[in-house]
């Protein structure tokens, strides 16, 4: 039995010397001191020795186990130092690599543009105001006086949606939301996306971008119109620029005008830019009418308003020689980096 136990000493101690992980030390524990293991059974047979052998084998018995106590707890601690050492290991970082570039990402144009004429406005007292891009045809086309019977509403023009909600054509409809909810003063300005049935092609998209802008309060005339709008083109195209006003009828505004600038190519001589014409068309504008303040619970005998529109898309594409509208929608980086 002597020999047996001391036999389990040395098998035991080999194993733990080359065992290679925790795991396996938790094995050779297992084998040798566990409930079944091959130390236990042999103490178990101990009721078959003499009175003289058994405090001698029991006392060996005890000293065998201390010992692969002892080194099984040595070993694991190695085993787990050496685990630490190889994770620090496999975790550091080389300080000397090279760094990943990455691309720092630009504004787009038509947002360069956008965000300056809202701070034009910003600088004359105006709020920014925004609403829903899919709108009730009340909003969109009846509350501005657009009858059912007009061109405007034709199905050739607008995205329908159900019968009575649509993608807004213009963004007119966030200032009857605007006129709506707010008492005169009101001065605001409403940038943003509005579709429209176009075939796409270098000049049509049918998704375009729209800045309109009303002003209603008391007293309000033509002159604040006409006022108004020539500083935000003498901002927008410089301090010397020309504006003129004609004539023009929309339904939702009366009297009704569209506002150029002169050509700031040829100066009123008549080039491509301008299309032979001296002058570009900049926006379209109007005193409100009467029946659209009423809609909106305004009483057009206290107060009266002015109200203009314009697209941003042909602005930007004057102003940094952009010839395809498509390009603003393409999102190919080459065109974007340029900005
Ligand atoms: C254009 C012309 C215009 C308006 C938009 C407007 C809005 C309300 C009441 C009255 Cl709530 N009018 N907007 C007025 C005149 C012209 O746009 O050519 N846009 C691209």
């Amino acid at each position: 039995m002597k020999e047996a136990l001391e036999q389990i000493r040395t098998a035991a101690l080999d194993a733990i010397a080359q065992a290679e992980n925790s795991r396996a030390v938790d094995d050779i524990k297992v084998k040798f001191l566990g409930k079944k293991g091959e130390l236990t059974s042999i103490l178990k047979q101990m009721g078959k020795l003499s009175a003289e052998e058994r405090p001698v084998i029991g006392q060996l018995a005890n000293q065998i186990r201390g010992e692969l106590e002892q080194s099984i707890a040595a070993a694991q601690q190695q085993l787990k130092e050496k685990q630490l050492l190889a994770q620090i290991k496999a975790e550091t970082l080389d300080v000397t690599m090279p760094g990943k570039k990455f691309d720092l990402g630009k504004k787009h144009p038509l947002t360069l543009v956008m965000d300056e004429i809202k701070e034009i406005f910003l600088g004359m007292g105006f709020d920014v105001v925004d609403g829903p891009e899919v709108e009730l045809d009340y909003y969109n086309f009846e509350a501005l006086n657009i009858p059912k019977n007009h061109p405007a509403r034709d199905t050739q023009d607008t995205f329908y949606i159900t019968e009575n909600t649509l993608l807004r054509t213009q963004t007119s409809p966030v200032q009857i939301r605007t006129m709506e909810q707010r008492k005169p003063p009101i001065r605001v300005i409403s940038p943003g996306r509005v579709f429209r049935s176009d075939a796409l092609d270098a000049t049509h998209s049918p998704v375009f971008h729209q800045i309109e802008g009303l002003v209603v309060d008391k007293n309000i005339t033509m002159s604040d119109l006409k006022g108004t709008l020539e500083l935000f083109i003498k901002k927008l195209y410089g301090e010397d620029s020309v504006v003129r006003f004609r004539p023009h009828h929309f339904p939702f505004t009366e009297p009704s005008a569209e506002t150029d600038v002169m050509c700031f190519h040829c100066h009123g001589k008549g080039c491509r830019l301008c299309k032979g014409e001296g002058w570009i068309e900049i926006l379209g504008a109007g005193m409100v009418h009467p029946k659209v303040l009423e809609n909106c619970g305004i009483d057009p005998e206290e107060y009266s308003g002015f109200a203009f529109g314009m697209g941003l898309e042909r602005v930007v594409m004057r102003r940094f020689a952009i010839d395809d509208i498509r390009l603003f929608f393409e999102n190919d980086k080459r065109f974007l980096e340029q900005f």
